[in-house]
């Protein structure tokens, strides 16, 4: 026989906020699992997204930017970066090289650890290719890598020879799903992601980050999916910034929402979103934990 041995593991997606790390996992599945904004702190979750072939599975683990965490869902968020550096079995380090901020806090998370890291330098597309090196040279300086790639999450460049060196840090072993499968999340959990990534599109300065989705009900018909959603804020105040004048704002909001959650499901949507207001959910941890982080 000289059938190739079936190949799987779990690939940690882990970096700053804003580095391309959804980006690069959607643009490696070729499919939207991971919400992308260009706000920071857009992922909160561990977000699954299953990459498959003939002869392998990769689990990719895409994950919330590491920071000091401030407040309490924060720290939720720092633990989720936690859980997936343990399960991994390679880890992709995703590098930013047009970041001006140090670094430290993903290092430092990295360092304590001993598993393949494969640097990814992301955005190449925008930044001169000696500027990227030379902060690659300051990165060797404090972590050892399997491999070093260069790659354009936004464009794809580089993102075959990248899946090419994830594939040689795999061990034999069986698929952990079944191969059709892209991820693993409820459907409950995009739609309120595809929601709360319009509420980071639409809206400034401290209400993406003091905004969370929950999914009410969800019935799906023959024809349409009834979807009844709930945008959590944490002060009074934030509540009729996001309903704005005449109800305009939710209105468009709803009306954006609706559109992604469609072009996810492939199926027409009624959606009804309501704002309500959980007073600095943010900072109690079982508010965090009841709202599912
Ligand atoms: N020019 C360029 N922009 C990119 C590239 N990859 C990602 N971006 C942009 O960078 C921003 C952040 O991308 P995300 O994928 O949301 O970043 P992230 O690391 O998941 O961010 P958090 O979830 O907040 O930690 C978005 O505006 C992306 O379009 C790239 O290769 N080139
Ligand atoms: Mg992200």
């Amino acid at each position: 026989m000289t059938e190739k041995q079936h190949k799987s593991g779990y690939a940690a997606i882990i970096g700053k906020p804003n580095a391309g790390k959804s980006t690069l996992m959607n643009r490696i599945l070729g499919s939207k699992i991971s919400i992308t904004t260009h706000k920071a702190q857009t992922t909160r979750h561990q977000v699954v997204g299953i990459f498959s072939d003939d002869d392998t599975q990769v689990v990719f683990l895409d994950t919330p930017g590491v920071i000091s965490p401030k407040y309490e869902l924060q720290s939720a968020m720092m633990r989720t970066v936690g859980r997936a550096r343990a399960d991994a079995d390679v880890i992709l380090f995703i590098f930013d090289p047009t970041d001006r901020h140090p670094t430290d806090e993903v290092i430092e998370l990295l360092r304590s650890i001993n598993k393949p890291i494969l640097l990814v330098v992301n955005k190449i597309d925008v930044i001169d290719r000696s500027k990227a090196e030379k902060k690659v040279a300051d990165l060797e300086d404090k972590l050892r890598f399997k491999s070093i790639h260069y790659v354009s999450a936004l464009q794809g460049t580089g993102t075959d020879e990248l899946m090419d060196a994830i594939r040689g840090q795999l061990i034999p072993g069986p698929p952990y799903y079944p191969k059709e499968d892209l991820s693993e999340h409820p459907v409950r959990f995009f739609v309120s992601e595809l929601i709360r990534e319009q509420v980071y599109l639409q809206f400034q300065e401290e209400i993406p980050y003091s905004c969370t989705v929950e999914v009410i009900s969800y019935d799906a018909d023959v024809d349409i999916d009834r979807i009844n959603a709930e945008i959590i804020v944490n002060r009074n105040s934030q509540k009729g910034m996001l309903i704005g004048k005449g109800g305009k704002a939710i209105k468009n909001l709803g009306i954006k929402s609706r559109e992604s959650i469609e072009e996810f499901i492939g199926k027409k949507v009624f959606l009804d979103l309501h704002v309500k207001v959980r007073e600095k959910w943010r900072e109690k941890e079982n508010w965090v934990r009841n709202l599912g982080y």
